[in-house]
């Protein structure tokens, strides 16, 4: 791999937004390295020498390898945000088909997953950490749901649209299991409604669909990603989190 492709991410396990990042990469078969950050310690250098936000994911575009605690040079293209990484990933590498040749159908991935950011990322929010009905949850859930075609993908052949949508899918699971204190009573009906009932039948199709390709379960690991957010929704509500 030559200096100025070397792709590397910021990432933490238990945040499904890198996870996106990572099963484009797997779509496309680029190779990357990881650095990881502990969002229960989150290194100064992070902060300081890295994204300013602190959030992961961020990606650095070229250069030589980096380390924790270096600074990536301020020449290389960065960038956070998941989704732009995305799109940013799917416009370098045109080959890899991230994003459908057609404009219509690249228009329609952009609407899904603005649906996703909009409606649904809001929403589980709001039920996980706002005490919100689970009726929330489900109305946006129904939403993505019926922008998806009968069978397949969001908009036909794999796409980014799909990388945005399952893991914060597959997250809301995880909280809803691990019951942070901030979730309102009676999340196991919530729970029982969403891997039963018909009403949520096509959208747990389209996630099966989607966890048969090998780019989903490279990385990701439900119960490490649950032990890991339990750590997390631990060390957040016992107060111990950074000002
Ligand atoms: N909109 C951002 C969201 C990224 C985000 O919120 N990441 C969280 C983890 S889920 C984070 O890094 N938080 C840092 C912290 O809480 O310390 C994206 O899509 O990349």
């Amino acid at each position: 791999m030559s200096e100025s492709e070397r792709i590397t991410i910021y990432a933490a396990e238990e945040s499904p937004f890198p996870h996106r990042v990572f099963v484009a990469l797997e779509e496309a078969e680029l190779p990357y390295d990881i650095i990881w950050i502990d969002l229960c310690d989150k290194p100064d250098w992070y902060t300081e020498n890295v994204y300013p936000t602190a959030k992961v994911p961020y990606l650095v575009y070229g250069g030589p390898k980096l380390h924790p605690g270096q600074s990536p040079s301020p020449d290389l293209p960065q960038l956070g945000e998941s989704m732009v990484i995305l799109e940013f990933l799917a416009d370098t590498f045109p080959k890899a088909q991230l994003l459908p040749s057609s404009p219509f159908l690249r228009a329609k991935a952009r609407l899904f997953y603005k649906a996703v950011e909009e409606i649904f990322v809001p929403a589980l929010i709001e039920v996980a950490y706002k005490k919100g009905p689970g009726e929330t949850l489900y109305k946006a859930l129904e939403h993505i749901q019926s922008l998806l075609p009968p069978t397949g993908f969001a908009v036909g052949d794999w796409s980014i649209a799909d990388a945005a949508f399952w893991p914060v899918y597959l997250q809301a699971f995880v909280l809803l299991e691990l019951k942070p204190p901030t979730l309102a009573p009676g999340s196991e009906e919530v729970l029982e409604t969403l891997q039963n009932s018909p009403r949520f039948a096509r959208l747990r199709t389209y996630v099966e669909e989607n966890m048969t390709r090998p780019s989903a379960t490279k990385r990701w690991n439900t119960e490490t990603v649950k032990a890991k957010m339990a750590r997390r929704l631990e060390f957040v509500f016992s107060g111990a989190q950074k000002k």
